[in-house]
């Protein structure tokens, strides 16, 4: 090894705490040198990955890479939450003892960046300046260079966010080793991965994956986890996975921020990269704050809900993205973006990339393409011929700033008041276009009784809710009770409540199945009229559960929809949501110490439901 001090020294690098965490780590995985590094290394970075072939050319400014081939997506059987205290166990958080997983991640990591290089990356996780930056700063250490391209996108990366730190031992710890690859077992009884967020010490170990969400430590488990546990604990925040958007009038002059939940699947990036339907344009214009994270918390100087983005950047589902269903996407990676492409069909000839629904129809010269497998397309076998050409889990990376209706302060430090929260799923019956709920113990125990279609027979019942609390299930940091009481507390204690709402872009017809509500921009018009309903400029209807809109108050001006769909999408169906509530019991009952005031909720709900019988 290298001398590590003098390293150190010569990156500007003199908090005593980071210096002697990247001491330990750089002697426990062996690696041969380290090297700190800052977002202004990203080109040097980039030509080095190029010339090592971890990148290719995908067209000016543009890359494009390749990934073990079991090693494409997050896996949650493989995550733990860690600490010493088994009260945090929770029915999702996989919880550990930390004396049992912080050996056994250490035995897996020693030695195993032997001849590598092993990246310091000093990150933050929020915009700088902002309130909740005490518990934002980390440090990843990582012996892949691709991933300190992305997290280089993902997080603000340089020296100064951990110099300098209010207490200069309050940043994260997140070690990431690879190791071998091709020789983990991915998804067989010997696996070796483990990727395991010892909460109560702040630190993450994670092990066997080089994968955006297994490996960009700084967003998922930091920004998710990690947050969620700090937030507990200080009592200050909450950690969501929750989209960021924000509303302008032109007309009245003003703005407003609604954040939320979706399980996967359930278009949650596409809504929040929205841009206003033509006919609306002229009013209102939809800014963009971030897709995946918010930390929520009250603004100490004026009593309200505020919310940020900590990350810096997209790490996006690449299928389906298309001039359609997300422009905005689709030019935050634009020549000279500077966006990393990982699996997704390339052609090394041309230079061009696709992805399953970039357009209608493969590229129909299949000269020179290569799956995402690196396999010519040109010799699948009769076999393969209908496989994918990429993974469905592809991504692309991006920085924030790429994103053409980027909200002009989402790197301000003050973050943005929030005036709604809403929660949705893919839900093909029962669920209405938009639903506002009653109050915030209705709001909590809708986001607990979120959950995702099962698609398939294997995966469920016919009708049954996959449940995603909070869209959190695979990032649940702590119990499930502690958690909604710790929400009911951050959330009730602003000055102003935020109005919550479910919505569903999703329902179908039972007989053809056609989607009754048109979807992606048009989203825009039920979130309208929820900020109406919140500023009382209409009424709504009441139902058991919660206000919807009425016909006339929704603005359909230009909408291709027919009186019937409508009439489905705004109206309850009584016995599908009495069904839903025994599920609902049940599902409940398994959360140790959930408030009496979720419980008082579920009951409210169900009773004015045996009314309506
Ligand atoms: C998700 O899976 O919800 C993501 C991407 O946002 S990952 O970073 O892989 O978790
Ligand atoms: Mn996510």
């Amino acid at each position: 090894m290298a001398d590590v001090e003098a390293t150190l020294d010569a990156a500007g690098l003199k908090n005593p705490h980071v210096r002697e965490y990247v001491r330990y780590y750089a002697e426990l995985t062996g690696a041969d040198r380290i090297e700190v590094v800052s977002a202004a290394d990203d080109s040097r970075l980039i030509q080095e990955a190029l010339a090592a072939g971890e990148l290719s050319d995908a067209g000016e400014g543009l890359y494009y890479s390749r990934s073990y081939h079991k090693d494409t997506a997050r896996s949650e059987e493989r995550t733990v939450v860690a600490t010493s205290d088994p009260k945090d166990k929770g029915q999702y958080n996989n919880w550990k003892p930390s004396s049992e997983m912080k050996p056994l991640l250490e035995d897996k990591m020693r030695g195993a960046s032997a001849g590598k290089t092993m990246y310091v990356i000093p990150y933050l996780m929020a915009p700088p300046g902002n309130a909740l930056a005490p518990w934002a700063a980390g440090v990843e250490l990582t012996d892949a260079r691709t991933v300190v391209l992305h997290m280089i996108r993902m997080s603000r990366v340089g020296v100064e966010f951990v110099e300098n730190l209010e207490d200069p031992n309050q940043f994260v710890r997140a070690v990431h080793v690879t190791g071998d690859l091709e020789n983990l077992g991915q998804g067989t009884p010997d696996d070796q991965r483990w990727f395991v967020t010892v909460a109560d010490e702040r630190t993450i170990l994670h092990y066997g994956s080089s994968y955006g969400g297994n490996a960009l430590l700084g967003k998922i488990a930091h920004g998710l986890r990690q947050a969620a546990y700090d937030g507990w604990a200080s009592k200050k925040f909450l950690g969501e996975q929750y989209m960021l958007i924000g509303i302008h009038d032109k007309e009245t002059g003003k703005d407003y921020h609604i954040c939320g939940g979706f399980p996967s699947a359930s278009g949650k990036t596409n809504l929040a990269m929205m841009l206003a339907p033509d006919a609306l344009g002229d009013r209102y214009h939809v800014s963009f704050y971030g897709d995946d994270i918010a930390w929520l918390w009250v603004n100490e100087e004026n009593g309200k809900l505020y919310g940020m983005n900590p990350e810096y950047g997209v790490f996006g589902v690449a299928k389906d993205t298309n001039e359609l269903t997300n422009p905005t996407a689709l030019h935050s990676v634009d020549p000279g973006t500077q966006a990393i492409f990982t699996n997704i069909a390339y052609n090394p000839d041309t230079k061009q990339v696709w992805w399953e629904g970039r357009t209608p129809q493969p590229p129909a010269d299949i000269a020179g393409w290569l799956d995402w497998k690196g396999n010519p397309i040109s010799e699948r076998s009769e076999d393969e011929k209908d496989l994918p050409w990429a993974h469905p889990n592809s991504r692309f990376t991006t920085t924030l700033d790429n994103v053409p209706n980027i909200a002009k302060d989402y790197n301000a430090a003050a973050g943005v008041p929030i005036d709604a929260i809403i929660f949705g799923g893919r839900t093909r019956d029962r669920e209405p276009l938009i639903r506002a709920i009653h109050d915030l113990a209705e709001g909590v125990y809708d986001g607990l009784t979120l959950g995702a279609e099962a698609t398939s027979a294997a995966e469920g019942k016919e009708g049954v809710l996959r449940y995603d609390p909070m869209s959190n299930r695979p990032f649940m940091a702590y119990g499930e009770g502690d958690y909604a009481q710790h929400y009911l507390d951050i959330v009730g204690a602003a000055s102003e409540q935020p109005i919550f709402a479910h919505v569903n872009w999703f329902q179908r017809d039972p007989q053809d199945g056609h989607y009754l509500w048109p979807g992606y921009r048009e989203n825009l018009r039920p979130l309208l009229w929820l900020l109406q309903l919140k500023n009382g400029e209409v009424k709504g209807q009441e139902t058991p559960v919660g206000i919807i809109p009425t016909k006339e108050e929704l603005n359909l001006e230009g909408v291709d929809i027919t009186p019937e769909d409508l009439e489905t999408i705004l109206s309850i169906d009584i016995d599908r949501w009495k069904q839903e509530m025994d599920y609902r019991e049940e599902h409940l009952k398994q959360f140790e110490n959930l408030p009496e005031a979720i419980w008082e909720a579920h009951r409210r709900v169900a009773a004015a439901l045996d009314e309506q019988a």
